[in-house]
């Protein structure tokens, strides 16, 4: 039997076919591949949002990336994408994880074995990165469920699909066979069931709990914005930020799901007392609003990430007085759901500023970006040793005790906000009509206050420009400025500041590590 075999179906390939297809298109493989992977991560989604305090495993996976990047990659990521760091971080994992499906499903064709292990070992990955996810808040065996289940399903779904195209390819004609549609069909179903289930169920248990809340009212209301603290500019950034329109800068792929009920604020360390609040025996405090500019030290010159908020919550120094400092200590590390830290001086807790553990955003419970059910808030420090979300664990230390989340990646552990100032009109390129060259930002100094903000347009002299009524120190402050006599043309309008301490803004750049940006702002316009 030199090369011939009895095998019907064999036979009738070698004979019937000249371009004999003797195995699927590389398409058919890498579609297999990616159907699999994506079934099984589908389902792992979907798990793992039903279960509180579990990871899907891309976010796992995702957040090992966070935690592994250096510090510039983290800075170019900030610079690139802005706010938009998280889903082109999701991005790219997907992105990474298809690629390897469908090199494992290619290869699958003609050797299943070698697929097989490549996608269990990918799996393994997600296992891994499971196992050492800091966000998790559920048991670690619960915590690896959806990637084991995931690993399972895919390895399922890959044995299904590999077979099906192996029965399909004998068919002479048509590349996707029933078979292979039925599947491809069955298994893009699970995906989408596991995309609704995660949005439904992904932060259900805080929606819920939020829209139950009714904040009390504070025993010390903060006092109507002033009058003349909001400027008369077209186009300058309200005084009070909006909550949908607050900046939003955390490390969270997804926003931790933490209820109010089951939720407790921990202060411990070097106190006298351990203390352990309940939301309920938070808001039973006397409450006090106050509004306070948060600022990011990503935030480059000119940038977005500042917003000013009126925060309602209970001073912290009130809390650590209940608690007992004792001597010796110089820091409070607070830790949220998500296993974030920050370092936080002692004295900034402590002296006349108001740092608050804040429950409500102009008015509302905090939304769940901006740290349901609490967070820290400390005017005139930047939000990475400070700004605390999701708050549940306050230790009183020393700062040669620990190391914060950013301060074990190459930022300051002692991070005072720099003041600054931003051009919001014009916008880049904007044009004014020659009459009406009015011009305004906003400038902040936080716990110190601005005194003075400066324009120039191109090399010309420094001019004086109007100040809004002062709001307190703890906020920023709006300027504005009238060009009377604008040349047609292209300008480029700069700004600095000035502090009541006597300071005025360098024009030297800093980067935005270790410690935060320096520089003029400046923007280009064009009169007509
Ligand atoms: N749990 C947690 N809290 C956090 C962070 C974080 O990554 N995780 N980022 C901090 C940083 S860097 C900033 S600037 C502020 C931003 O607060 P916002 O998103 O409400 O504007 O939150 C702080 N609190
Ligand atoms: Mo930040």
């Amino acid at each position: 039997m030199f090369g011939f075999t009895t095998n019907p179906r064999v036979r009738s390939r070698r004979t019937t076919c000249v371009n004999t297809i003797t195995r699927s298109p590389w398409w058919a493989g890498a579609l297999a591949g990616v159907l699999a992977a994506a079934a099984g991560v589908a389902t792992g989604t979907a798990v793992a949002a039903l279960l509180n305090g579990v990871p899907s495993p891309i976010e796992s996976v995702g957040n090992r990336a966070i935690d592994l990047a250096p510090p510039m990659l983290k800075d170019f990521a900030v610079e690139q994408f802005g706010t938009h760091d998280k889903p082109v971080l999701i991005g790219g994992v997907v992105a990474t994880l298809a690629l390897l499906a469908a090199v494992a499903g290619i290869i699958g064709r003609t050797r299943p074995a070698i697929a097989t292990g490549g996608v269990a070992v990918i799996g393994l990955i997600a296992v891994a990165a499971a196992a050492v996810d800091r966000t998790a808040t559920a048991s670690r065996a619960l915590t690896l469920v959806p990637s084991l289940l995931t690993v399972v399903v895919s390895l399922a779904a890959l044995a299904i699909l590999l077979t099906t195209l192996r029965r399909t390819r004998e068919a002479p004609a048509g590349l996707l066979r029933r078979d292979f549609l039925k599947a491809v069909i069955g298994i893009g179903a699970l995906v989408v069931v596991g995309g609704i289930v995660n949005k439904l169920y992904g932060t259900a248990a805080a929606v819920a709990s939020r829209a139950g809340i009714r904040l009390p009212k504070p025993a010390v209301a903060a006092p109507p914005v002033p009058a003349g603290t909001q400027v008369d500019v077209t186009g300058i950034s309200p005084y009070v930020t909006a909550n949908r329109d607050f900046y939003r800068v955390d490390t969270a792929l997804r926003i931790p799901d933490v209820p109010a009920e089951g939720w407790n604020l921990r202060i411990h360390g070097m106190v006298d007392n351990e203390v352990n609040l309940s939301f309920r025996e938070l808001l039973d405090m006397p409450l006090a609003e106050h509004r306070i500019t948060l600022t990011c030290v990503s935030n480059e010159v000119g940038g977005p990430y500042l917003g000013n908020a009126v925060w309602t919550g209970v001073l912290v120094k009130d809390l650590l007085e209940q608690a007992g400092v004792k001597s010796g200590a110089d820091a409070v590390k607070s830790t949220s759901a998500d296993k974030w830290t920050a370092g936080t001086p002692l004295e900034a807790l402590t002296d006349e500023r108001n740092s608050m553990v804040a429950i409500g955003m102009n008015g509302e419970p905090l939304p769940l970006a901006h740290g349901f059910p609490a967070r820290l808030v400390v005017p005139g420090l930047y939000g990475y040793v400070s700004a605390t979300k999701w708050l549940t664990d306050l230790e009183v230390t020393r700062f040669a005790d620990f190391k914060a989340y950013w301060t074990t990646r190459q930022y300051d552990a002692l991070a005072p906000i720099k003041f600054s100032s931003r051009i919001d009109v014009p916008k880049s390129f904007q044009t004014f009509p020659a009459d009406r060259v009015r011009v305004g930002g906003v400038a902040w100094a936080q716990t110190v206050g601005i005194e003075q903000v400066e324009v120039r347009v191109d090399k010309g002299p420094w001019q004086v420009a109007k100040l809004g009524t002062e709001d307190t120190v703890e906020t920023w402050r709006q300027w504005s400025w009238q060009w009377d006599d604008a040349t047609p043309g292209n300008h480029t309008l700069t700004v600095r500041a000035t502090t009541k301490d006597g300071d005025t803004q360098t024009s030297d750049r800093a980067s935005i590590r270790p410690n935060g940006t320096t520089g003029w702002h400046s923007v280009q316009f064009r009169v007509e």
